[in-house]
Formats: C-alpha cells, sequence, structure tokens
C-alpha cells in the first residue's frame, strides 16, 4: 500500500505508532488549518505553540529522512480542515490510504472513523503513548460498579512498579494528599519558569497568529512554552532540579502575584507528545530514590499523571459521546462574562482570568476551586464552561478537559469523575490563598454589602440542590450545618445569592460576540 500518514497537532512524537514500519518515500502530512484554531477561540499562545512546535518537528522528521509534506496557514491550497487536508494530500501523492493515530478528541475520532470503508480508506492506529489503552480501561471499569480514580490508580501503581517496593506502596501509604495542602508560606519566592529563546520559526509563528486570530482573548507576550523536545526537556530539568521537592506541601495553595508556584508546568508538552508520561513519572520517582525529593511530592506528582491524567481519558474514550450531554444538576446559565473580560470585583476569580489571559495557564487549585467553583455555584452550562476550558489553556485538549471541567468542576456527569462537588465558601479561598487581603469583600461575612459572594452564592447552591446531594455520605456534615441554620439566616443568603446572580453578565455564546 501507500498510505498518506498524518500526523496531527498533539502527535509530536517520533515513536508515534503511525510513524512505525512505513514503506519507502511514504509521505509525512503536518497540516496546519483554520478550522482547528477556531473551532473554539483557542488562546493565542495555545495556537502559536501547536503551530511552532508542529513546524520544528516536521524540521526534525526530514532531518531523520522522512519525506515530509506541511501544510502551512496560509498556503493557497489549503483546504483549511483536517480530514479535508489529508484527502486533498493523498489525491496529490496519488495514496491509497490515509493512516492516522486516534486523535485526542471524539468529533475528529468520528470523522475519521467515519471515513473507514471509503474509496480513499482511513486507518485508525492506537495510541500507545499513554500507561493504559481505552480498551483496556474499559475491561478494568466493567468490572466495578462505581470506578473510582483511586482504585485505578493504586492498579496502575501495581501494573507498572512506580513507587512499590516488594508489592507494596513505597512509604507504606498509597496516598500522601493531607500532607500537600500548605498555603505559601510568606517569604517563600518559587523560582520563574525557564524562558527559551524565540528562534525565527517562533517568531514567524508569532506574528502568523496575531495576525490570524486577532479576536482571541489572551495575550502573546509572555510566550514562553516549550516547541521542541529539547526545550520541553530543559522544562523537565528544571522542574525535578528546582521545583519538585516543594511541589507536594503547595500542591494546593493559590498565590495573588504568581500563576505557577512550584506546578511543573509540563501538561502542554506531555500532550503534544514532546514528552511521555513514563519518562516524566521515572524521571520523578528517580529523584525519591536518590534522596533528591520527599516522597509526599514525588508520590503527589506521579498520582496525577499516571493517576489522574489516564483515569480521565479511559473515562473520556469510554463515555463519550453521551458523557458531552450530560447536566445532573440541570445547570443552564450562560458563561460569566467576566470570564473574558476579568472584570470582576472578586479578586481571586480577576486574577486567575489575568493569569489565564496573560499566560494560558492557571494551575489545577485555580481552575477547579476559583474559576470553577465560581461556575458550579452559579449553576453555569456544562457546554458553556466546557467550550471555555477548552479555548483558554495551553493545555487544553477535549479528552483531558471535558471529564476535569464537565465531571470534576461540575458534577455533571453525577460522580463519575469525583463523589462530591468541589463546591467550597469564601472561607476555603482564604486558608488556601492570599487574594482576600487584596479584596474588596470579606469572607468571613456572608451577607450585607462587603460579604464574599462565594459565601452566600455557596449556601444557596446547598439549599437549591439538596435533592440531588443531601443524600450524598460524603455531604452530610455540610448538610446538617446547613439545617442548623436559621430560617432566617437561610433566606439571607438566599436572597444575597439571588441579587449577586441577577446582576451577573452573561456573555453571548461563542459565534455570537467578539472575545477580547
Ligand atoms: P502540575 O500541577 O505540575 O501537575 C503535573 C501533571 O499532572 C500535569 O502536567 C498534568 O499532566 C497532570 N495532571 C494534573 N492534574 C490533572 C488532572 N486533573 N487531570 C489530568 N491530568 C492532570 N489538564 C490538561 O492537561 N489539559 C486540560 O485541558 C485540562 N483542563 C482542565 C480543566 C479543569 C476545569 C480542571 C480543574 C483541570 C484541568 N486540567 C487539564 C488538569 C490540570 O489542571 C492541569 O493538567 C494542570 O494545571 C497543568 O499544569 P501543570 O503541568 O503545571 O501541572
Ligand atoms: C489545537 C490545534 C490547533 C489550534 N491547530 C491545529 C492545526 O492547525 N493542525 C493540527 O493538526 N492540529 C491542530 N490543533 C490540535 C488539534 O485540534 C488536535 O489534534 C485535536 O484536537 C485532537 O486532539
Amino acid at each position: 500500500s501507500r498510505p498518506l500518514v498524518l500526523l496531527l497537532g498533539d502527535q509530536l512524537s517520533h515513536d508515534m505508532a503511525s510513524l512505525r514500519d512505513l514503506p519507502d518515500d511514504t509521505v509525512v502530512a503536518l497540516c496546519e488549518v483554520a478550522a482547528e484554531g477556531t473551532y473554539v477561540p483557542h488562546h493565542p499562545q495555545k495556537i502559536a505553540l501547536i503551530l511552532s512546535a508542529m513546524r520544528h518537528f516536521a524540521a526534525e522528521l526530514r532531518d531523520r529522512g522522512h519525506r515530509v509534506h506541511y501544510s502551512a496557514l496560509d498556503d493557497p491550497d489549503n483546504a483549511q480542515a483536517l480530514v479535508d487536508e489529508a484527502e486533498r494530500l493523498a489525491g496529490l501523492y496519488a495514496c491509497d490510504e490515509v493512516r492516522v493515530v486516534r486523535p485526542g478528541e471524539w468529533r475528529l475520532w468520528q470523522a475519521m472513523r467515519e471515513r473507514e470503508d471509503a474509496a480513499l480508506p482511513w486507518r485508525l492506529i492506537e495510541d500507545d503513548r499513554f500507561f493504559t489503552t481505552p480498551e483496556a480501561f474499559a475491561a478494568w471499569a466493567r468490572k466495578r460498579k462505581a470506578p473510582r480514580m483511586e482504585h485505578f490508580y493504586r492498579m496502575m501503581r501495581q501494573r507498572t512498579g512506580l513507587l512499590m517496593e516488594d508489592g507494596q506502596p513505597a512509604g507504606g501509604r498509597w496516598n500522601f494528599d493531607h500532607d500537600n495542602r500548605e498555603p505559601l508560606s510568606t517569604g517563600t519566592r518559587p523560582p520563574p519558569p525557564p524562558r527559551h529563546g524565540r528562534d525565527e520559526t517562533t517568531k514567524a509563528v508569532l506574528a502568523l497568529v496575531a495576525e490570524h486570530f486577532p479576536a482571541h482573548f489572551g495575550t502573546l507576550e509572555n510566550f514562553h512554552w516549550p516547541v521542541t523536545r529539547r526545550q520541553a526537556l530543559g522544562d523537565l530539568r528544571h522542574f525535578l532540579e528546582r521545583l519538585l521537592p516543594d511541589f507536594g506541601r503547595f500542591q494546593d495553595a493559590i498565590s495573588d502575584a504568581d500563576p505557577f508556584l512550584f506546578h511543573s508546568r509540563l501538561s502542554a508538552a506531555l500532550n503534544l507528545g514532546l514528552l511521555s508520561p513514563r519518562e516524566v513519572c521515572e524521571a520523578v520517582e528517580a529523584r525519591y530514590y536518590r534522596g533528591e525529593a520527599p516522597l509526599n511530592a514525588v508520590e503527589g506528582f506521579i498520582r496525577q499523571v499516571l493517576g489522574w491524567r489516564e483515569y480521565v481519558r479511559g473515562l473520556y474514550w469510554t463515555r463519550m459521546p453521551d458523557y458531552k450531554r450530560r447536566n445532573a444538576l440541570g445547570a443552564s446559565r450562560g458563561l460569566p462574562a467576566a470570564f473574558w473580560s476579568g472584570d470582576t470585583e472578586l479578586r481571586c476569580l480577576r486574577r486567575a482570568i489575568e493569569m489565564t489571559r496573560d499566560q494560558a495557564y492557571a494551575h489545577h487549585i485555580q481552575r477547579l476551586m476559583v474559576t470553577g467553583n465560581f461556575a458550579l455555584l452559579c449553576d453555569v452550562a456544562p457546554e458553556a464552561l466546557c467550550d471555555w476550558y477548552l479555548a483558554v489553556y495551553a493545555d487544553a485538549c477535549e479528552w483531558v478537559e471535558l471529564p476535569n471541567t464537565l465531571g470534576m468542576v461540575l458534577h455533571a456527569d453525577g460522580g463519575l469523575m469525583g463523589s462530591k462537588p468541589y463546591c467550597a465558601s469564601g472561607k476555603y479561598i482564604d486558608r488556601m490563598s492570599d487574594h482576600c487581603r487584596h479584596c474588596r469583600f470579606d469572607p468571613k461575612q456572608a451577607t450585607g454589602p462587603d460579604a464574599c459572594p462565594f459565601n452566600s452564592l455557596y449556601w444557596a447552591f446547598l439549599e437549591r440542590h439538596a435533592d440531588a446531594l443531601s443524600g450524598n455520605p460524603r455531604m452530610s456534615l455540610i448538610y446538617a450545618s446547613l439545617r442548623r441554620m436559621s430560617d432566617d439566616k437561610r433566606a439571607a443568603m438566599r436572597e444575597q445569592a439571588e441579587a449577586f446572580l441577577a446582576r451577573l453578565d452573561t456573555a453571548p455564546a461563542y459565534g455570537q460576540g467578539v472575545h477580547r
């Protein structure tokens, strides 16, 4: 056969299954297309990262002797959609099939699968860059009534041997989360992230993105993402040497000034394929055995990559396409307009959105407990919120974004991702961050003009969704507190929340407004 190999923008690994055992002279195609840049309004840094990484990867493939066709965004013949462009190139090079590894999104997978029996057949190949496959995950999940990340993670630890000693978890426990909840102590200054030089390729891409996507939310100024494996390995080294020892204890901390703290910033490089999850986990594990990083940090990190990252992917591929339509709490509000403008008096929310705009990044706790928690408490519709998270982060791919947003944040999957919603009041944000001291609202007040809106929103949310949530054993303490409250207090809180929600501007859906 004479295949055309299509490599997608998040398939930038030299050991991709689609690059193995190729007939001589096979054309490997990478295609920049407008459709992928605009199906949600991606952050300009995310588009620039992907296009620059694709261009660098194409050059590396040529250096390794591959025959590469690179479709640039402004090529006049470009069909501007992945399937159409690949089929155009297959015609151009007289190929008789298109080979591609499973893409990271259902919509593309579906479009490609529909062509498996076409005159020009598409051959879909399994992605083996992960620790597990959707098929193996499905087999594991089938045996369980209620699949839980924790059980999956333990099985994966045993299967990979990561942090295992004679069949037992290192340190005698599977989980060190309770050591990983410190707020940032005064005077702790995390080192700034590495800054990679911008070569001519990256400069050209930054100019192209500025020209083609001028209305997308987000700035390009702080573009420091690694666009090659070499740069990504530099970021990994920086993480191992400078950040990992404190990664655990400050994992849940939030800072008004620092977007990155001790987080690795490796998600984008992992998702594009510049780094493999296995090499990253093994490098982190080695630091523990060399006595260079504590177990709570190392286990905390491996739990995220070997546990959560693989679990959400398994859930995505075994539950789609129905998963995307789940809305267990019946949420229907549009996206708050402040998510695009940053224009809000809630300091924590404003800073998370500003950091997102400036860095195409916010760390996990900001995504979950600030923007996510706010959207949950306001009953924002899953579709509106998912489109936002998919657009604004450099690391966003639907297979990982959707379960985190729809499941973990909004509890819209009825409890598959988390056994209870991660809802919290202003008290949590005050404990974990220094935002409140810069905020005009008081986290200790629940009603009145100076009260932190998170407080009344929190109690009103619990009251509104009591039918769905109060029977949950993990929510029983909190519902007991709600019941102990006087009727007057509950009513005052409800009124305060309703007044806030009535004033909350929502943004027009994508395509009906400008996202700046
Ligand atoms: P670190 O804190 O250094 O964590 C290490 C690594 O663990 C990350 O690089 C990532 O690969 C993995 N990881 C951590 N948490 C998760 C998680 N919950 N699910 C899957 N992997 C995880 N991550 C994405 O890669 N893409 C997304 O589109 C994405 N969307 C999210 C949306 C929401 C609403 C939430 C709450 C989380 C989302 N996450 C997503 C997970 C997590 O927030 C990011 O992986 C993390 O913030 C990336 O920064 P980091 O590399 O510095 O992570
Ligand atoms: C996100 C993205 C963007 C902005 N542009 C491209 C592109 O021009 N060409 C491409 O192959 N991939 C791009 N991507 C990544 C794809 O959207 C990604 O491969 C799918 O979402 C599946 O994960």
